[in-house]
């Protein structure tokens, strides 16, 4: 299959400087996911938001995700919380059960508490095609995943509501 330009929404960041992040970050498959972290904080710094608005949560696997997104949103206000994580199929069915938790947890934390939280979860055949996931080929999926969340954070606080009202 052919590999994809950035997508739109990476070219055209929200300003985020007014935006406070939480990313929770798995350590199965640390080589991966620490890249799909660079690429997250590289693309939320690039929209300008603050070095120290940005907090980071490590937890062991991509099945502790929807628990670490939970506890990093509450010592204060996260305007959108990123999981990233990286399911890579075994022998095993292990990742299917992994990756259907994750993501009806990670859905269900959205919509109870109001905060968005963005799927940044590879789920691969094999680790070749999370390489081309995590800065290769296909991107970064990081960067996407921080670029749905400044988006969130925008429609969540209704800011484009606003600019739509007064004619931008
Ligand atoms: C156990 C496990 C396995 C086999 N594979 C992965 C994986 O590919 N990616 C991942 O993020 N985590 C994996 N884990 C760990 C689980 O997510 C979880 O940490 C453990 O089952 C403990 O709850």
């Amino acid at each position: 299959m052919a590999s994809r330009d950035a997508s739109p929404s990476i070219v055209n960041l929200p300003d985020g400087s007014s935006y406070t992040f939480g990313i929770v970050v798995a350590q199965w498959n640390a080589a991966i996911t620490n890249a799909l972290l660079e690429g997250a904080k590289q693309t939320l710094l690039q929209a300008g938001v603050s070095e120290t608005n940005i907090e980071v949560l490590y937890v062991p696997g991509s099945f502790e995700l929807p628990w670490g997104a939970r506890q990093i949103m509450k010592p204060g206000k996260k305007d959108a919380v990123i999981c990233l994580g990286c399911i890579i199929q075994g022998e095993t069915k292990h990742d299917d059960y992994i990756a259907t938790a994750v993501a009806a947890g990670i859905m269900q934390l959205g919509l109870m508490s109001g905060v968005p939280v963005i799927f940044g979860v590879l789920t691969t055949n094999d680790e070749q095609q999370a390489q081309e996931r995590a800065g290769g080929t296909h991107g970064n999926k990081g960067s996407e995943a921080a670029a749905t969340a400044l988006q969130m954070a925008v429609i969540r606080t209704g800011d484009t509501l606003t600019k739509k009202r007064i004619g931008y």
